[in-house]
């Protein structure tokens, strides 16, 4: 990956805090260059271990048609659905966006969760990342490649809702206390019909990894 137009200083006025209350979301639009970013998206598509997701809702397993990868430190392991998860082991060009999300978010990472969405059919329902191996006072930091999708907060507890695109090359980064506060959702949408990939650098809490 060509590095010298990767990551510009963001102009502050593409800076942008989404959340009125009870955390903050800051939007960094063309945080990554489109060729940068459409170079990333065919890197990771072909490099990493895609799998569908399983989850369980309603008392039933789902198999999702989203695909999923997770990257992250050797150290990392998550258990969900009653299943641990072990990481996939960093790739070079995952490890140097990495490093320039720490910067943008101040924070450091030890793990990435990469969804593959395939089109608009493909999306995220309601939640919070608050699993509890996720340190609940670090910053999560999402980059998204590809196609334009709607993504939304709703508060727990008024209701609030607030979308918003996020556009090839963004970055967000959802600072603490938001989780704690706010779900958010990938929307559902039949107007498109291209592909999008996600990633949300995280850090995992070792103590938990037994
Ligand atoms: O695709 C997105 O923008 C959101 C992904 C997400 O919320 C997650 O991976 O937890
Ligand atoms: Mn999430």
């Amino acid at each position: 990956m060509k590095q010298t137009s990767l990551f510009e200083t963001i102009p502050s006025q593409y800076r942008q805090n989404y959340l009125p209350k009870d955390g903050s979301a800051y939007y960094h639009a063309e945080w990554m260059s489109g060729p940068d970013s459409a170079n990333l998206m065919n890197q990771l598509k072909n490099s990493l271990q895609w799998e569908a997701d399983q989850l369980f809702m309603f008392g039933k397993q789902v198999v999702t048609r989203r695909q999923v990868a997770w990257v992250g430190d050797a150290n990392c392991t998550y258990t969900y659905s009653g299943v641990k998860k072990h990481a996939q082991p960093w790739i070079p060009e995952l490890l140097a966006v990495k490093a320039q999300m720490e910067k943008l978010a101040q924070a450091e990472f030890n793990s990435c969760l990469l969804n593959l969405y395939h089109d608009g059919k493909d999306g995220m329902g309601w939640h919070s990342d608050n699993e509890k191996e996720l340190d609940a006072n670090s910053p999560i930091a999402s980059l998204s490649l590809g196609a334009t999708r709607k993504f939304a907060f709703r508060h727990k507890t008024d209701k609030t809702t607030i979308s918003l695109p996020l556009e090839n090359g963004s970055a967000l980064v959802m600072n603490a206390p938001t989780q704690q506060f706010w779900q958010h959702a990938l929307l559902k949408t039949t107007a498109i019909h291209t592909a999008r990939i996600n990633l949300t650098f995280r850090k995992i809490n070792h103590h938990y990894d037994n």
